[in-house]
């Protein structure tokens, strides 16, 4: 097991926070989407849904790819985190299992909430997302967690990480903004004020700024 030295960075961040879990294909742009969002503390990406235990990406059995965002509910309403799931795939798509677009609630206001907007974007033609209870989470392997960060090995170490450690890089705040940010994702507004308020050095902003800068307006990749 890799021990990871969590003590400086913003690694940890310690507000209450609630969940949103969604499913709406291939779970590394989620990842990137979600963790560079207004108010995303944590995510995690991983399989549920299914009955199989202990799926893996290689033998998922009837699980789906999934992404479970740990939010400020303070800092950002769920509904907006819907309005991403819905501008960001195809919910009239036909897809496999794996890749199927599903909104998994964790409380009655959120199914009340996913509902109405099915309902709204409906109105605007075929939808086939379906709204379930959320069930366990099984969290994929590290190499999936924050995958367009790990693309960039220098930055992993510069903020004190390790690659394919799942663990720290499914808790690590940092880690989830950069891998938005490095990918072209959040807003560059966002990105200038997390390279304030996560400390970042001149050094690490600027290699960050560059592959925002690259992959800005790219569209989707897997
Ligand atoms: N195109 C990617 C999909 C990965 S996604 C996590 C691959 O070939 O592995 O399903």
């Amino acid at each position: 097991m890799v021990s990871v030295a969590m003590g400086s960075f913003m690694h940890d961040v310690d507000v209450e926070t609630k969940k949103a879990t969604f499913a709406m294909g291939c779970f590394w742009e989620p990842d990137v989407l979600f963790g560079s969002y207004k108010g995303v503390i944590r995510t995690r990406v991983g399989y549920t849904g299914g009955t199989k235990k202990n799926p893996t990406y290689k033998s998922l059995g009837d699980h789906t790819e999934a992404i479970d965002v740990d939010y400020d509910p303070v800092a950002v309403k769920f509904e907006e985190l819907l309005d991403v799931f819905w501008n960001n795939h195809d919910p009239s798509a036909r897809m496999t299992r794996q890749y199927s677009s599903f909104i998994y609630y964790h409380d009655d206001d959120q199914k009340k909430s996913a509902e109405s907007s099915l309902q709204e974007r409906k109105a605007k033609g075929c939808v086939l997302t379906q709204i379930v209870p959320a069930s366990e989470f099984y969290e994929a392997e590290g190499y999936h967690q924050k995958y367009r960060l790990q693309q960039h090995p220098w930055l992993v170490e510069a903020i004190g990480l390790v690659r394919n450690d799942q663990n720290s890089l499914v808790r690590s705040h940092v880690a989830a903004r950069l891998n938005g940010y490095v990918f072209g994702r959040g807003g560059k507004e966002a990105l200038e004020a997390d390279i304030v308020r996560l400390g970042l050095n001149d050094e690490i902003a600027k290699y960050v700024r560059q592959y925002y800068v690259k992959f800005e307006g790219r569209g989707l990749v897997c």
